[in-house]
């Protein structure tokens, strides 16, 4: 296939610097950023923008033509800040690798994954763990001694890509899974890790959103699901199951949000496949790869309340905080996610917490805002990147099979193995499902 038109397109779509309407299938926005009093003001939290960070007293949101107009309806002055954002956007990203240079696209992914089962029989295998709305594969890779046999030891979880345009995201699950292949012969810890755990690696939550931000608009974040009223797509990191649809703050009921929550918790095919994979595992712990801010942020985050562990939580985190600081200086904030970012409903990490117990973690990598690329990580970066979280993912792993979780109530298994998830926990909770902390 040739995409030799492509580029100019994704520049089409960022440039649309006039506020005519884009055409209804783009949905394409731009980077523009309004003052925190006015944001407040307005009361804008609630429209289920697409933030991107605050800075410097301003708040960033890629906003549509649609929204744009809505913020001078509203009289909220903003700035286009596509001037300094726009360069960063196509830096640092060869043609050698196509379109998408040295970051993987699924079916480049797929390839690689196929290659690391196929040199390393016996700790690695491939998983098909659902399909996507396009028909896309979801993979899930497990490595662990005597990765045929499930052997019921404490199993780890790393994913990335919940979100299209976090390309990077994809990069470090998949470059942890081929060091601890690539190191098992050579390095006790590694072999002592892989021989205690299973350690579940998906790299890419969201392959038809990533194939999307690749071909068509770099922006996109949520999954392709055609809405009923003509948008498209799912955040699939607001439509997990535990408090999912809490309130109108943390997620949106608009489907043409960017943070538009579904019509039901787990409605998405990409939610249910990672559900069911999490359900039928010993998870212990599990982090969820995203960027930009270089964060570390553990649940909840759908209520400024306290987790039950919220101690241990926060030990954990400025561990690895402090391990990624020690490869060479890379500084990572740790927090409660919804104090230290903002408010979300229906993600990942308080859904793995809610019924694991285990620690869970949003990391937000490299970089530290949009001034430093965003979205946007020259692909140069991509090694270093991962480098400063691997002290951090081996430290996790140990942790995980060194501490026992307490276990929520046992489910009833279904004959397919999987575990359905109990009808309580899919409702609204403002109390957690945990049992006390140890
Ligand atoms: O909004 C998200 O889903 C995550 N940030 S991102 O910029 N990658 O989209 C953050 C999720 C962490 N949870 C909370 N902040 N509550
Ligand atoms: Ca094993
Ligand atoms: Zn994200």
């Amino acid at each position: 296939m040739r995409w030799t038109n492509l580029p100019a397109l994704v520049l089409a779509s960022f440039a649309a610097l006039s506020l005519t309407p884009a055409p209804a299938f783009a949905q394409t926005g731009q980077v523009v950023s309004v003052a925190k009093e006015d944001f407040a003001a307005a009361r804008l939290g609630r429209r289920g923008l697409d933030l991107l960070m605050e800075k410097d007293g301003r708040i960033f949101i890629v906003a549509t033509p649609g929204e744009m107009a809505a913020l001078a309806g509203l009289r909220v002055p903003f700035t286009i800040e596509a001037s300094r954002f726009l360069p960063q956007g196509l830096q640092g990203v060869s043609q050698a690798g196509g379109i998408n240079g040295a970051y993987h696209s699924t079916l480049e992914l797929e390839t690689d994954l196929r290659a690391l089962e196929r040199d390393h029989p016996g700790l690695a295998s491939l998983l098909e763990i659902g399909k996507t709305l396009e028909g896309r594969k979801i993979y899930a890779l497990k490595i662990s001694d005597n990765v045929a046999a499930d052997e019921r030891e404490p199993a780890v979880f790393f994913i990335g890509c919940h979100h299209a345009r976090e390309w990077i995201s994809v990069e470090v699950p998949f470059l942890f899974g081929k060091h601890l292949l690539e190191n098992y012969d050579k390095d006790q810890e590694v072999r002592n890790l892989v021989d205690a755990s299973e350690i579940w690696i998906v790299p890419i939550a969201n392959p038809d959103g990533l194939e999307y931000s690749i071909h068509v608009y770099r922006y996109w974040r949520k999954n392709r699901r055609a809405n009923a009223d003509g948008t498209f797509g799912v955040d699939i990191n607001r439509n997990y199951g535990y408090a999912w649809g809490f309130d109108n703050i943390g997620s949106s009921g608009l489907p043409g949000s960017d943070v538009y929550r579904g019509t039901a918790p787990f409605s998405e095919p990409e939610t249910a496949a990672i559900r069911g994979l999490f359900l039928a595992h010993d998870f212990r712990a599990m982090i969820s790869f995203h960027s930009f801010a270089q964060d570390i942020l553990f649940p909840w985050g759908y209520t400024t309340e306290a987790a039950p562990t919220d101690a241990e939580l926060g030990a954990v985190a400025g561990t690895m905080a402090g391990l990624i600081a020690g490869v060479r200086g890379t500084a990572y904030s740790s927090g409660q996610a919804s104090r230290l970012l903002y408010l979300t409903n229906g993600d990942t990490v308080d859904w793995t917490y809610s019924i694991a117990g285990a620690p869970s973690y949003t990391i937000e990598l490299s970089p530290v805002d949009i001034d430093h690329g965003g979205f946007f990580n020259d692909e140069a970066a991509i090694g270093a990147i991962f480098e400063e979280n691997l002290p951090a993912m081996l430290y996790l792993t140990r942790y995980a099979i060194d501490n026992p979780v307490p276990r929520p109530p046992r489910v009833r298994v279904r004959r397919d193995g999987i575990r359905p998830v109990p009808e309580s926990r899919l409702k609204l909770a403002r109390t957690p499902v945990l049992r006390p902390s140890r």
